[in-house]
């Protein structure tokens, strides 16, 4: 059975333009995603080599460690049912220029690597990826 929570962040470049909030007003009101744990934090560059550690082989990885610690970034657990497919149906695809007319990364990213957030892709690490933010005491489910 599919879970009902996901992980997400948004990237430095959307928080320092401003758009967290319209990304979580969009989240919540339109996606229908009940946020259950928020922070805004900044990555060390330990920590985004650790998250990003599937990617170690890709050619992009350096570039997307050093972006994802460049500046804060707000991390969230959200709830929904079926949260991690319908999540990444709402984000759109990895390449904003690909994306969907409407989604988040078509609104609000820039390039494959600026692309405004994340979204885990599978239950098993949506809850690796939460775990990874929050103890189980900061989420209210
Ligand atoms: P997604 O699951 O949609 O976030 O996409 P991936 O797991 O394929 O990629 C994770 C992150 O790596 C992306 F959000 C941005 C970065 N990336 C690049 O910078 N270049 C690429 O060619 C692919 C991914």
């Amino acid at each position: 059975m599919a879970g009902n929570r996901t992980f997400t962040m948004i990237k430095p470049t959307a928080v320092a333009k401003g758009f967290a909030g319209p990304i979580l007003a969009k989240m919540v009101s339109e996606g229908g995603f009940k946020i259950v744990a928020m922070k805004m934090t900044q990555l060390t560059k330990e920590a985004a080599q650790q998250f990003y550690a599937v990617h170690a082989e890709r050619p992009f990885y350096g570039e997307l460690v050093d972006f994802m610690c460049s500046g804060p970034i707000v991390a969230a657990v959200l709830e929904k049912d079926n949260a991690m497919q319908s999540f990444r149906d709402f984000i759109g695809a990895t390449n904003p220029a690909e994306a969907a007319e409407g989604t988040i990364r078509k609104m609000y990213g820039t390039s494959i690597g600026e692309n405004a957030v994340h979204g885990s892709d599978s239950d098993e690490n949506a809850a690796i990826e939460s775990a990874f933010h929050f103890a189980g005491t900061d989420i209210f489910g």
